[in-house]
């Protein structure tokens, strides 16, 4: 787990990133694609869209970045204690949408290079180990869930 210490690290910058959500959550769903195209074959709603130029403009994109940046900021807010907000997530996931590990991987790099881009002087060394670590901690979390719900993801 994480110390006092790194909590505060990392929910001090996502507070950050919380003063865009959607400027953010736009840019990390916009990073999943373009580095992973394969990830959005799991959206019947993104199928239309196919350039970067599309993307750009889609505010349903940034309508799905506000929500899934709002679900991950309501985790990263248990420091640990997640387990309510997590069960009902992994197992839409799961068992619906079919999210495997892979992608919550692909997803934790994309918002560690978007904050990395957008705070590069606010998300020096120790505060990106934090962060890291706090998103290898949900990702592990959903992987053991994934596994009660049948999903070897
Ligand atoms: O659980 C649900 O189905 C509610 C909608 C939702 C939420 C709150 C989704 C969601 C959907 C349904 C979209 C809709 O109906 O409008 C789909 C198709 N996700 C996906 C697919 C892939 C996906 Mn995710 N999500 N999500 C959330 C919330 C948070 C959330 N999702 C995630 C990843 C990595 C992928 C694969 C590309 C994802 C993450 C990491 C998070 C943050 C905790």
């Amino acid at each position: 787990g994480l110390n006092d210490q790194e909590w505060q690290q990392v929910l001090t910058m996502w507070g950050k990133v919380e003063s865009d959500l959607a400027g953010h959550g736009h840019a990390v769903l916009m990073r999943l694609f373009q580095d992973h195209p394969e990830t959005m074959d799991r959206f019947d709603k993104f199928r239309g869209l196919k350039t970067p130029d599309q993307m750009r403009g889609s505010e349903d994109m940034k309508k799905h970045g506000v929500t899934v940046l709002t679900q991950l900021g309501k985790i990263l807010k248990q420091k640990g204690h997640h387990e309510s907000e997590l069960k009902p997530l992994a197992q839409t996931h799961a068992t619906k949408h079919r999210v495997p590990v892979k992608y919550l991987e692909f997803i934790c790099e994309a918002i560690m290079k978007v904050i990395a881009e957008k705070h590069s002087a606010d998300f020096g060394a120790n505060c990106q180990a934090a962060m890291k670590k706090a998103l290898e901690l949900f990702r592990h979390d959903m992987a053991s869930r994934y596994k009660e719900f049948g999903f070897q993801g």
